[in-house]
This record gives C-alpha cells, structure tokens and sequence, in this order.
C-alpha cells in the first residue's frame, strides 16, 4: 500500500477520545530524539504491553507521598504515620472499587502479577496440591503463569495440562474444555488477555465449566485489567493478579485479587512485620487478610500511585478506553495486513491492542531496531512465552502494543516505517 493511499484513509473512532488533551496528561510523550539527519524525531510509544507511560497525577502523588506523607504505615503513633495509612489503604479501597471487588480486604498488594501469581501458586498450592493432581493452564501463557507451577508439580508429583491454541487464529480451544478436566484437577489458571496475540480469552464460559466442577480459577489480568472494565464478581473467578505498571501506575506494585474463602485457607508466602498477629520464639499467628500476605514494609508510594493511576482511568472511563482501543486496533490490523510479506500472529475476533508480526524474513530484532531509528518503540523477542514461540515455529515476533494515549496518526506512522524497512532490507534475510 502506497503513503498517499494510507493517508487517506478514514480514520474512525478519533472522537472517542479527547487523545489530543490526553497526551498533555503524559509529560513523556513530548519526547524527542536528535537525528543525525535532520530535525528531531518524536517518540512513538507502541510497547505498552511491557510497561505503560504515567500521567501527571501519578507523578505527582509519587511526589505528594515523599513531600507531605512519608512514613511507614499500620505501626506509627505519630500524625505523619496515621497519614500515610490513610493514603494507604484508601488506595486499597480505590483499587477494589475499580474491579469490583465485594470488599478492600480481598486486594492483596504485591510487587506485580508476577508475584501475585507466585503467592496462589505457594499460599494455596503448595498446601491444597499433593502428587498426581493436575493443575490446568493454556499454552499461551506467559512464563510468570507457568515457570511458578513447574516448580511447584516437581516438588508435589502433580501433573501440568494446557488448553491448546489454534495457531492460525492464535485463540484457545476449550470446545472440548471437559477433556481437560478431570476429578484430579485442582485450579485453572489462564491469561485473560494473551501478550502475544491479543486474544481475549472466553473466560467468562471456562470459569462457568469449573464452577460445575468445583474448580477454582485464577485470571492473569496483566494485560486485561488496564484495559477492559473489570468485575471480579460478574466474571466469578476465585484469585485475579495484575500489574500495576501496565495501568498507567508505577513499577513493583500490583494486585493480587482473591474470595475470602481462598484468603482465610491460604498459607503466608512470605513471613515477616505486619503479617503477624503474635509471636513466639517458637510459632507465630498471622494477621486477617489482606495483611497476612503483605509481610515487611510495603511500596507504599507504589501504591498510593496506583490509587491516582486508578483515578486517571476512571476520569477517562474505563467502557471509552476499551472501544478507542478496539478501533485503533481494527484500524491497525487493516493497515499492516495491506503490507505485502506481513504475517500477524494471532486473529481473534475478540482481542485487545496487541499486534505481533513478522514482516517477509527481516529479523524482529533488525525490525525493532529500525523502527526505533525512526523513534518508534516496539518490543522484539520472545514476550516471555517461549512456548508460544516454539509452537508458532518461529524465534520471535515484532509487537506494537496501544494505550489510550495513541493516534491513528501514530499507526500510519508505523506503516510507513514498515514500508521503508521492507525498502531498507531489500525484504531481507531472516
Ligand atoms: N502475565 C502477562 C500476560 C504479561 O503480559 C506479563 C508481563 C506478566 C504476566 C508479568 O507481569 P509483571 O508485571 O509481573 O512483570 N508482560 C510483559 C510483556 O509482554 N512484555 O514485557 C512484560
């Protein structure tokens, strides 16, 4: 497809948004880079599946925290201290309004999905998981949803199983999800939103099918929750973890969402101040939920962050992000598949903003690299799902991901990188 036709093309869903005054709210956006050959060239954010651009509010209440509020919390006397609890654990309740959780004692603060996962996977599944019970994932996971339950079936002798993707599509194949599930299953634990392919998996049927079972199911919402308005309840899964970078929030500070049943059953993952009620030499008692699973001094200003993250999304609602998201997908996927030797890897009809691709045999680390030099940032490699990768029989993928905060203009912008790498490889050599 040529520029001049590109350029033509109507772009839909700009009114969605206020994009324009959105990107004011995202100091980093302004961002140039010197070129050797000419005026400066601005940055095009598209790896929003690996972490998200912060706005304003939530630099600012990083700032605030330090300024007027620093202190530990649950344990001071003093006003500062009773401040910063305060900050704290309204942050808390902000967080379980946002997904909808009954209450604020269910939203577990972690260091990410990554850690909110680890803490099911040795809270729960390290006391409920014994030798020969199978734990269900599917083959799209991302390795924080897979390497944790390795380690824990070897320790136990239990068995891993995977729902299957369909390659050509890049969507999981539960038509036959009562094949995976036997009486010796014991969770189900699957991404709601694939980090490769963009799939939204049907998460709503799968956790109705584990119901009848009697199965819990936990959600990896990395890629969902800031994206997706989010219910908890409606959705009636058992634990959902999510990552507070990827919504707009600071890095090390996410959420682990579970049932109070699972809450009150569940080991301490960690042990340390805070998580305890009392202390012997020899023994110790914990704390209520959520406290028992926050052992040592938390990311308070983390999480205080997130809170303002949490109110940034809301003041933009959460129903008009996810439809300006789903129309510049749509108008993505239609510009790149008109590039001639472009393979997308993952056509769901229900998906979210991320799009991996090759494009004929140019390298995704050449790719990256050239589409950087035109100030455009995209993640090349592997996306932390290697399996995905093995099964796709490829090494990695290119992947532009979108946020709230990206144009139709950016898009184009891609495309005409692409087409001038096709130009600058001479359609290379993988
Ligand atoms: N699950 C999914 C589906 C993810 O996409 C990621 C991060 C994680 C879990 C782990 O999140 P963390 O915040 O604990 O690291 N995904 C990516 C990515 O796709 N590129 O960089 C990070």
């Amino acid at each position: 497809m040529s520029v001049e036709i590109l350029e033509k093309e109507i772009k839909p869903g700009t009114t969605i948004l206020n994009v324009e005054e959105i990107r004011e709210d995202f100091p980093i956006l302004a961002e140039t880079f010197s070129s050797s050959k000419g005026p400066d060239i601005p940055l095009i954010y598209l790896d929003n599946a690996a972490t998200t651009q912060k706005p304003r509010n939530v630099l600012e209440a990083i700032k605030n925290y330090y300024s007027h509020e620093n202190a530990n919390v649950h344990r001071a006397i003093h006003k500062l201290g009773e401040r910063a609890t305060v900050a704290f654990e309204k942050s808390r309740s902000k967080i379980a309004d946002f997904i909808n959780a009954p209450s604020a004692r269910q939203v577990v603060f972690t260091r990410g999905t990554t850690e909110a996962i680890n803490l099911v996977v040795n809270g729960w599944g390290r006391k409920f998981i014994k030798a020969g019970d199978e734990i269900l994932l599917s083959e799209m996971e991302h390795h924080s949803n897979l390497v944790p339950w390795q380690l824990l079936a070897k320790e136990k002798g239990a068995k891993l199983r995977f729902i299957p993707f369909s390659k050509s599509k890049g969507t999981l194949q539960i038509g036959n999800l009562e094949h995976f599930l036997t009486e010796r299953t014991r969770i189900i634990s699957v991404t709601h939103m694939s980090n490769v392919f963009g799939t939204i998996n049907p998460v709503r049927g799968l956790i109705q099918k584990a119901r009848e079972h009697g199965i819990p199911v936990m959600l990896d919402g990395a890629q969902s929750v800031p994206h997706l308005p989010t219910d908890v309840q409606e959705l009636d899964c058992d634990f959902l973890a999510f990552s507070g970078h990827k919504m707009c929030g600071p890095t090390g500070i996410g959420i682990l969402y579970a049932k109070e049943k699972y809450l009150e059953e569940m080991d301490p993952y960690q042990g340390g101040g805070e998580m305890i009620s009392a202390v012997w030499l020899d023994k110790a008692t914990w704390n209520d939920p959520p406290h028992k699973f926050e052992a040592g001094t938390p990311n308070i200003a983390g999480a205080i962050a997130l809170g303002a993250a949490v109110d940034y999304l809301n003041s933009i609602g959460m129903e008009k992000i996810t439809t300006y998201e789903q129309k510049l997908t749509t108008y993505a996927l239609s510009s790149l598949q008109s590039i001639e030797d472009m393979k997308i890897y993952g056509m769901a009809p229900f998906r979210g903003g991320v799009i991996s691709f090759n494009l004929g045999e140019i390298h995704p680390h050449d790719m990256a690299q050239f589409l950087d030099s035109q100030g455009i940032a995209v993640r090349a490699g592997h996306h932390c799902a290697q399996p995905v990768m093995r099964k796709l029989e490829i090494p990695a993928t290119t992947r532009a991901s979108f946020y709230l905060y990206n144009t139709f203009d950016e898009i184009d912008r891609l495309v005409i990188s692409l087409l001038k790498a096709r130009e600058f490889f001479g359609h290379g050599t993988r």
